[in-house]
This record gives C-alpha cells, structure tokens and sequence, in this order.
C-alpha cells in the first residue's frame, strides 16, 4: 500500500488568499492542496491534508497519525512559536516531520524567529511560499525511500 504523508496547517492559515497576498501569496489553502496532491501521486504517496485553528486538535490529529502515516509536514503557523504541545506530540509519535513556513520567518518579528516545533523537524523549509509544500513532499518521499532501501539491504 502506498505510503500517506499527513500535512498538517495550524491557526488562520484557512484564510490564506483572502488576506495579506504580500506576505502569504494569493493562493487559497485549497489550491495548496490541489498542488500537493497532484505532486503526491506523481511519487506516488497519499496525502491527508488538513488544517485546524486548536491546538488540542492538532496535537490529537499527529498522536492519530501512528501506524497510519509514515510522513509529517506541519505548518503550525503561530503555535510553531508557541506550543510545547505540538513539539512534545510530534516527538511522541517519531514519525519523520518536515516544517513548512511560506514567509521567511528569520526576516520578520523576532519572536517568529524561534519555533518549538523545529526541534522535532528532521528538517525546515521557509520562505518559497507554497512551493515550500512541495519541496517537503519531495524531502519526505526521498527520506522514506532511503529508509527502505536501507532495511532491504539488511534483512
Ligand atoms: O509563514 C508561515 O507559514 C507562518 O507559519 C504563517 C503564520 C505565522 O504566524 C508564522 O509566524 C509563519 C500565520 C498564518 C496566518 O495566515 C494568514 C493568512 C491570510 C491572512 C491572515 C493570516
């Protein structure tokens, strides 16, 4: 069975397209979506995309997420800043993560300069926009097939 990676967006990012396209581009959350599935099926993985503004229902999504998805790719907008409950989850479930920022969070305020969940993440990408999205499907598929290999090789 093909392998599903779970993309996860925290707080507000449901109103991406509608509010400041400097920042966040004038795509809409669904065409994210849109872009992410289309590329998923060309690697040939799933994707489960989802978005929430609660924190406790981010955290109960990435507990889910074991024995079901082999990849995660969060942007925990706000809560990267802030939640302990997102990074504490994400180190729980040991499921390889990739943080996606659309802005370059190191050239705006200084205390989106620092994310909690970064320390949970195999690796960061911020500041391509949406591309960053699809670069982190491309990371995740590339780990998971290396991961593979590598447990061929031994067994
Ligand atoms: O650059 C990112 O992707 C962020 O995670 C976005 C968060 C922000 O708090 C982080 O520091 C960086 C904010 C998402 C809010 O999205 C909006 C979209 C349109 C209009 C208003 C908010």
């Amino acid at each position: 069975m093909a392998d599903t990676l779970l993309i996860l967006n925290g707080p507000n990012l449901n109103l991406l397209g509608t509010r400041q396209p400097e920042v966040y581009g004038r795509e809409t959350l669904a065409d994210i979506e849109g872009a992410c599935q289309q590329v998923a099926q060309g690697f040939g993985v799933q994707v489960d995309f989802r978005q929430s503004n609660h924190e406790g229902e981010l955290v109960d999504w990435i507990h889910e997420a074991r024995g079901r998805s082999s990849g995660i790719i969060i942007n925990p907008a706000a809560y990267s800043h802030t939640s302990v409950a997102i990074l504490d989850a994400l180190l729980a479930v040991e499921i390889p993560t990739v943080e996606v920022h659309l802005s370059n969070i190191h050239q705006r305020d200084e205390f989106r300069h620092h994310s909690y969940v970064s320390k949970a993440a195999k690796g960061v990408i911020c500041g391509f926009g949406s591309l960053g999205y699809i670069l982190a499907i491309q990371a995740l598929t590339a780990e998971l097939r290396a991961a593979k290999q590598q447990q061929m090789a031994k067994s």
